[in-house]
């Protein structure tokens, strides 16, 4: 079940990349009926072998960060740097990375080569760091990486985020959605309410947002419990004025955490009703609007690492570019997760 649930976020989370992007740029909700047609379009590319979506930046780098930690078994923040920067400058520009990020990337390789790791990311935007959600974007794979270990995901998911941005909400925004998957991984359909799955995440802020000048991620995690937990589903036009849909870490991670908990509530359109879990979270969180590649990118990573990748139509293995990479890298990285367990249960043999 495992694996299942490590190959369903890699999946989904290209799922959420590659279909998002195609809405990327409208900045307004997207109508379910639209992306239903989009789904039957997809449907097409398992016969043909054609694949029809690339993914973006959000994929790009989660399978650097992947590729990394596979190869070094730990996270070598030099290793994990040269790799982003190398796939940036070697990028066709449909990847869309985010406005200011390539400063980062020129002066990582030119200016220090790689000598200093964190001070280019610290230099953005006057020394304040980038808040953007380009840090949260890719971190599901430190979540399947430190799969047990909140600890180690917390250090992880910080270190990652402060190559390229070192503001606070995008760090914390980093943590959120990590530990977003982890628990998605720890638990599974029915054994958790929205709710239970809300406070975890919200014990989690509880701790990161002490010393903060403004609780960002407390405020909006409060109004998603609210919106949820309301009668009347929230219109998409006050879900964007409460929360946001945006390129902000705070509004995009909060927007795919709100997608994932909707449809645990049981809460998600019925329009949707005729696809699998995992689709309808992936398609709900679009549908919002905004950064739709990186909130669909987040939201599968979510999904995916909760319901595992059986409710996945096999077509979607041919729709999208990098398909075989997602899956090879999240078996490699549940290997790395099962090696680790065998080495501890031989430790505390050895010890008792
Ligand atoms: N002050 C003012 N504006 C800021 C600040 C700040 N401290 N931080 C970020 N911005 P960036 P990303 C604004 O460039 O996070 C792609 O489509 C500023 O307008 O670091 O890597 C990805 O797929 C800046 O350009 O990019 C993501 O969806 C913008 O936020 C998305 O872009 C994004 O920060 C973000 O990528
Ligand atoms: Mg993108």
């Amino acid at each position: 079940m495992l694996l299942s649930k490590f190959k369903g976020s890699a999946l989904a989370a290209l799922a959420g990349d590659c279909i998002g992007a195609r809405y990327e740029s409208m900045w307004r909700p997207v109508a379910y009926q639209t992306l239903l047609n989009l789904e039957e379009n997809l449907k097409s590319a398992e016969k043909t072998s054609r694949r029809s979506l690339h993914y973006t930046d959000d994929t790009e780098m989660a399978h650097e960060l992947a590729k990394s930690l596979v190869e070094n078994g730990k996270f070598v923040a030099k290793d994990v740097a040269s790799k982003f920067t190398e796939t940036f400058f070697e990028s066709p520009p449909y990847r869309y990375y985010g406005p200011h990020v390539r400063n980062v990337f020129e002066k990582l390789e030119k200016a220090s080569r790689f000598s200093d790791l964190f001070g280019p990311a610290s230099e953005q935007f006057d020394g304040q760091g980038s808040y953007g959600n380009g840090s949260a974007m890719r971190v599901f794979p430190v979540a399947l990486f430190c799969h047990g270990n909140q600890e180690l995901l917390e250090k992880l998911a910080a270190l990652s985020a402060k190559l390229t941005h070192a503001h606070i909400d995008a760090i914390n925004g980093a943590k959120l959605q990590a530990s977003a998957v982890e628990i998605a991984l720890s638990s599974s359909d029915g054994s958790i309410s929205w709710l239970e799955f809300w406070q975890k995440l919200k014990d989690l802020i509880d701790k990161l947002e002490v010393d903060v000048p403004e609780k960002v991620y407390t405020n909006k995690l409060d109004m998603i419990k609210e919106l949820i937990a309301r009668e009347e589903v929230a219109s998409v036009h006050e879900f964007e004025d409460e929360v946001g849909t945006g390129i902000k870490a705070s509004e995009a991670v909060c927007a795919a955490i709100y997608a994932f908990l909707m449809c645990l509530a049981d809460r998600q359109p019925s329009e949707l009703s005729s696809l699998s879990k995992v689709q309808q979270v992936v398609f709900y969180s679009i549908s919002l609007g905004g950064d739709t590649d990186t909130i669909g990118t987040m939201a599968g990573a979510i999904a995916g690492a909760f319901y595992g990748d059986e409710g996945l139509p096999s077509y979607w293995l041919y729709a999208f570019e990098g398909a075989e990479m997602a899956r090879d890298l999240a078996t490699k990285l549940h290997e790395l997760n099962e090696k680790k367990n065998r080495d501890i249960s031989q430790k505390q043999c050895r010890l008792s």
